[in-house]
């Protein structure tokens, strides 16, 4: 997995740019690149974060540089806040609960008022999710409730928990035949799951059990790819890493 080059991080002369769209006292970021878009990446924060965590940063700048060298295809991105408006709690059960019911206001509330205001909609092929730590979390609840939105799905540095706090890791077995089962029940479409951590990663000890069950089920065979960064950590700096590099792999720029 190969660094983000330094000049990435500063602003593109080709930038996109940012609209906030609000509903139900909260806000979604949309990400509007410069040039044609056909794809809608969801973009989730970590536990205690928001919507502004991604999107305030240098993250944006290297997508703008990927897009302008075509290195990727230019894609809309947005970024949700999965806590209530009035939410204090920001702890890990807390926030659990709140990944857990989230896939569902994407598909009544987030999805519906982006499409909305693009004055287009998008299906299953053309959308992807992801997400950091809890955000990671939040993208396999999405593969659970929500298989019929998405077909790609990349967590970041968070397992499933589906099987209960950190489950990924208390409960491997259990967590990827659920996740097997949720195929079946969703009448097993065509999806690509991309899972990314590092070593020294503090949720490394509970996605790494999960993934590896997950490669015992035929059913993930040729759907899964897993990377494992050595000695990356848990922060934002080592997350924009992983997007750099998997972006263009999942957003291909089209040949002319
Ligand atoms: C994990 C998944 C998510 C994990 C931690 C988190 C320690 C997030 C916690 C938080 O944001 O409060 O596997 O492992």
């Amino acid at each position: 997995m190969i660094p983000i080059p330094e000049r990435y991080l500063n602003a593109c002369e080709h930038a996109g740019t940012v609209t906030p769209l609000n509903y139900d006292g909260k806000t979604v970021l949309l990400y509007q690149p410069a040039g044609q878009a056909d794809s809608l990446l969801v973009l989730i924060h970590g536990g205690g974060g928001n919507e502004r965590d991604f999107f305030c940063s240098a993250f944006l700048n290297i997508v703008d540089h990927l897009i302008a060298e075509r290195r990727m295809a230019p894609v809309f991105i947005i970024a949700p806040c999965f806590y209530d408006p009035d939410e204090t709690d920001k702890s890990p059960s807390s926030s659990g609960r709140a990944v857990a019911k989230f896939p569902r206001e994407l598909r009544e509330r987030i999805l519906p008022l982006v499409e909305r205001y693009l004055g287009r909609a998008f299906d299953r092929t053309q959308r992807a999710i992801s997400g950091f730590s809890m955000g990671g979390v939040a993208t396999w609840h999405a593969f659970v409730q929500a298989l019929d939105l998405f077909s790609i799905f990349l967590p970041l540095s968070g397992d499933c928990w589906i099987q209960g706090e950190k489950g990924g890791g208390s409960h491997p077995t259990e967590t990827a035949q659920a996740l097997a089962e949720a195929v079946l029940r969703q009448n097993s479409p065509e999806f690509l799951i991309r899972a990314i951590t590092g070593s020294k990663d503090i949720a490394y000890p509970n996605l790494d059990p999960q993934i590896r069950a997950m490669q015992q089920l035929p059913v993930f065979l040729d759907r899964l790819t897993y990377d494992v960064l050595e000695d990356g950590v848990h922060d934002y700096a080592t997350i924009f890493r992983y997007l750099y590099n998997a972006l263009p792999q999942l957003f291909p720029a089209q040949r002319d």
